[in-house]
């Protein structure tokens, strides 16, 4: 069906572009990628104009893709200079003499001028006057499937894996494929195949027994320009290695590690590298010798370098037995409080895997501040397009413009300017690589992401990625037209619904930035003191007096120090605090009055009683593209919208209640609550 081609669907074009001008596509070179190239424009070309072009390596032909020492002097001057300032993974579209030329310096920057060439045309521009120069400014792009080999997904809402079936890899791998074309498509260039907690059959993927299937993936991927990492277990020279020790200081430890990193370059000669959580969530590390992250990751780093191989390093390491008495562990210090002491110890070929902020993927959360902290060790920030927090892909939650806040954050580290966005390109520290990763969203659904929606998360986060300049409702616009078609009704209905989507979810969920208050374990849903004396550390504090965290170094945990000035101080004084982060900063009684004029309780009725508003309203124009939208995708958001109403209700009914039983104060606009 339509969903199940996401925003690469090639519809049939009103505006046909000509079989005896543009029949004949020059294509140099046969790298594998050039084979993609080649199938791509096919498969495009015959579903948008319904002929089969035929490719030569003249080049006189109308479309000419090559690199550009390729071209002889097919270039004028100026668009010669434009690609030799690009980076490799830049390409530039030139319409020069009536021919189209896609050119760049590598096979991939083709590949990426192709897709871009393929949107462009899909969206009705004329081809005659393409004029295009584009390049990423982020180096590593990547995505981390949290796939097991049971075919379940680790945090997944869209079905099964398209890895992994019955603890086997997938024979037929036809579907992993078109989703290196998606991939490849919005510029994502490397992807983890397996999920970050690496349980007993997967330790083996780095072995003989795995290699060679997972070689298979491998070279679909390099097809599309991904280079491929497999999560490993810390503890595998155990587990597999027959040894008694994972000790990263141990020789044979360190010989089993050389000798395993070789075997999988035999198999696979671009490997990318390994993705780690260690000592995170009762997984195996360095800490059980006495070692520490540095010690780990070096020693990975040393057997992955003589191949060009990267150490990935996950920094979401806490301690997840803390008890909520003890006022003197707070959570969201634990990132910093563990890395930044290593800064500068890392080897080269280590890239910190840091996620955006320092609890988990909350609805709102601060910045974590150990990004950009580190000036001399290699960093990337983690998003998750999975929406565990977020409504899990049942309710209706565009992320692109929390992304952008996160990016557009100023850290203040080299003085004003430093923002998330510079640090992760590596413009402010010289990281040697850093860039940005995230988690996935699909699954074998036929449409691939559960709520048909929220294709527009992983469309946008190659976008953003690839340009965090562009804007969060353009994105969103594009995507509309790629996917739906440009009529000006589901552009106009689609994206008020997206761009709306976050603010909404926010609130009728966990207020003022204060977090969980979710099912335990499942994360849908609201159980407001269900985390709230148990051991993860996500504590609100709830009493009859007041709500929130108090992380001030006045009175509280002091993790407000962990920041640079101003954003210390504006953090640490409650009338600097930002609203929308006061619970997270501060606990203050229920009727302390925001920046808004509202108290803290008033504030909580309201939201709710209007988030739930919001989404009937949300209902109300999905419904009026009844008969301009395909029906599938039709019923399909309709049917999710429906569920994320009751979710808002349950979240309204017993959020208001709970906090109107613990305060014992009216809402002002004495509504009915529970
Ligand atoms: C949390 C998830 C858990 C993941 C963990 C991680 O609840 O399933 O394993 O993050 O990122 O968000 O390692």
């Amino acid at each position: 069906s339509n969903m199940y081609k996401m925003w690469l669907q090639y519809r049939e074009m009103p505006n046909k572009i000509n079989k005896e001008t543009y029949g004949e596509i020059a294509v140099i070179g046969n790298s594998p990628i050039q084979e993609s190239i080649k199938e791509e424009l096919t498969r495009a070309f015959e579903q948008m104009y319904q002929w089969t072009p035929v490719f030569t390596e003249n080049l006189n032909a109308q479309i000419v893709i090559a690199i550009n020492d390729k071209l002889n002097d097919l270039l004028s001057k100026n668009h010669k200079d434009q690609v030799e300032h690009l980076l490799d993974e830049g390409y530039i579209i030139a319409s020069e003499n009536n021919q189209v030329i896609i050119t760049g310096k590598s096979s991939v920057a083709l590949l990426y001028g192709v897709f871009h060439f393929l949107k462009d045309l899909q969206i009705g521009k004329d081809i005659h006057t393409l004029n295009i120069t584009n390049q990423p400014k982020n180096s590593l792009r990547m995505i981390n499937q949290w796939d097991n080999l049971d075919g379940t997904i680790e945090r997944g809402y869209s079905g099964n894996s398209i890895f992994y079936e019955n603890g086997k890899i997938v024979k037929d791998k036809s579907r992993i494929k078109d989703y290196a074309r998606y991939l490849a498509s919005v510029g994502i260039n490397a992807i983890a195949i397996n999920n970050v907690n690496v349980w007993e059959e997967e330790t083996f993927f780095i072995t003989k027994k795995y290699l060679p299937e997972i070689k298979e993936i491998a070279q679909i991927f390099t097809s599309y320009g991904l280079k491929t990492y497999i999560s490993i277990n810390f503890a595998s020279p155990i587990a597999i290695g027959g040894l008694h020790t994972a000790d990263p200081m141990d020789e044979q430890v360190k010989e089993w590690w050389k000798k395993c990193v070789k075997e999988i370059y035999d198999y696979i000669p671009n490997f990318g590298g390994f993705l780690v959580k260690a000592d995170s969530e009762h997984r195996p590390g360095p800490f059980t010798y006495n070692r520490d992250h540095k010690d780990g990751a070096n020693m990975l780093a040393e057997a992955l370098a003589p191949f060009g191989g990267k150490v990935i390093w996950r920094c979401f390491v806490y301690n997840c037995v803390q008890d909520w008495r003890d006022r003197s562990t707070d959570r969201a210090r634990a990132a910093y409080d563990h890395f930044k002491p290593l800064d500068g110890l890392f080897h080269e070929n280590v890239i910190l895997q840091i996620k955006n902020g320092p609890m988990d993927f909350q609805v709102r959360e601060p910045v974590s501040p150990l990004l950009g902290a580190m000036h001399q060790t290699n960093q990337m920030v983690e998003f998750q397009i999975a929406q565990e927090y977020t409504g899990q892909q049942i309710d209706l939650c565009y992320l692109i413009p929390q992304w952008k806040d996160v990016l557009s954050f100023d850290t203040y580290v080299k003085g004003e300017g430093s923002t998330i966005e510079k640090i992760v390109a590596g413009q402010i520290h010289p990281y040697r690589y850093s860039g940005i990763a995230a988690v996935s969203n699909i699954g074998n659904d036929e449409n691939w992401t559960g709520n048909t929606l929220a294709q527009a998360n992983l469309y946008g986060y190659g976008r953003l990625i690839w340009d965090p300049s562009l804007e969060a409702e353009e994105i969103a616009c594009e995507w509309i037209a790629l996917t739906f078609d440009s009529s000006k009704e589901i552009k106009n209905t689609v994206s008020s619904m997206l761009m709306d989507s976050l603010s909404i979810y926010e609130n009728y969920t966990a207020p003022l930035g204060v977090g969980w208050m979710v099912t335990p374990h499942y994360h849908y849903g609201p159980n407001i003191d269900g985390y709230e004396y148990s051991r993860w550390g996500t504590y609100h504090f709830a009493d009859r007096n007041g709500i929130g965290v108090d992380r001030t170094q006045a009175t509280g945990t002091s993790y407000t120090s962990q920041y640079n000035e101003p954003n210390a101080s504006i953090y640490e004084q409650l009338d600097t605090c930002p609203d929308e982060l006061i619970l997270f900063f501060h606990h203050v009684p229920y009727d302390y009055v925001l920046h808004s004029g509202k108290t803290i309780i008033q504030h909580i009725y309201d939201t709710h009683f209007l988030g739930y508003k919001q989404v009937e309203q949300l209902i109300k124009k999905w419904a009026m593209l009844e008969n301009v939208i395909d029906v599938d995708t039709f019923r399909n958001v309709e049917e999710r919208l429906q569920l994320q109403r009751a979710n808002a209700k349950e979240w309204r009914d017993q959020i208001n209640t709970y906090f109107y039983r613990k305060s014992g104060i009216p809402d002002q606009q004495k509504r009915t609550i529970y």
